[in-house]
């Protein structure tokens, strides 16, 4: 049940505001879920997006902890087509101690493998704070995750990476990073928490449709 097009980054990155307010952006009131749980089990949920922030959402790492599909309605002349796009558990370096988030991560590398296209939310502040505070070599190594993640993005047929958390301090120099790092793919300078970018974002949403 691997959406079209799969949300993934590092736990926190902001994915699931990212797909919140995407369906805000299109302007969806209800939102229709499609959960595939670590034990395989399939569900709908359904939800408004007025509540849906206080449900999915969260400032603790690891949050996420199933794959989500979002199923968008979008115009394609005079009928609508669905989109979906898949909210993932974060990925994060190292063997993480709780066995339901080692799951989870397992089930976002098993679907990057299999997805046709990948949003990649990168925390565009962090990713600045850390190039300004850290030498050259703990940057290559903070950013081997990033970079697994790139690599993986470019089998695909369509390969963004989202900018997100432009309206913080520091993530001008974490976008300029990725603009010079990843030239090859498009990279979009977002704000989930404001909605900026999504007009751009929007357009690269309805190619996958
Ligand atoms: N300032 C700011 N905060 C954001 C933005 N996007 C997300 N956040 C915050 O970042 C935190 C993590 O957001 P989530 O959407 O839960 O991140 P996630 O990538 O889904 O996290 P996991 O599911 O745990 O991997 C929350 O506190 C959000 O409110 C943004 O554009 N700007
Ligand atoms: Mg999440």
């Amino acid at each position: 049940m691997n959406g079209e097009t799969l949300v993934i980054g590092r736990v926190n990155a902001g994915k699931t505001s990212f797909c919140l307010r995407l369906a805000r952006h299109l302007k969806l009131r209800e939102l229709n879920w499609l959960v595939e749980r670590t034990d395989g089990v399939r569900e709908k949920r359904r939800m408004l997006l007025s509540e849906a922030d206080a449900i999915l959402s969260s400032d603790e790492p690891n949050r996420t902890r199933e794959m989500q599909t979002l199923l968008l309605s979008v115009p394609r002349g005079k009928s609508d087509q669905v989109v979906r796009v898949t909210d993932s558990a974060g990925l994060m370096e190292g063997l993480h101690e709780n066995e339901d988030v080692r799951r989870a991560m397992a089930q976002t590398l098993r679907a990057m493998i299999a997805a046709r296209g990948i949003f990649h939310v990168v925390d565009a502040a962090a990713l600045g704070r850390m190039l300004a505070g850290q030498s050259k070599l703990a940057q290559a190594r903070m950013n081997a995750l990033d970079e697994q993640m790139f690599a993986m993005g470019q089998m695909k047929d369509r390969y963004v990476i989202l900018a997100n958390k432009m309206d913080l301090p520091m993530a001008r120099e974490g976008y300029r990073w990725l603009k010079a790092h990843a030239a090859k793919y498009p990279v979009v300078p977002i704000s989930a928490r404001d909605g900026t970018g999504f007009n751009e974002v929007r357009r690269h949403v309805w190619r996958l449709a």
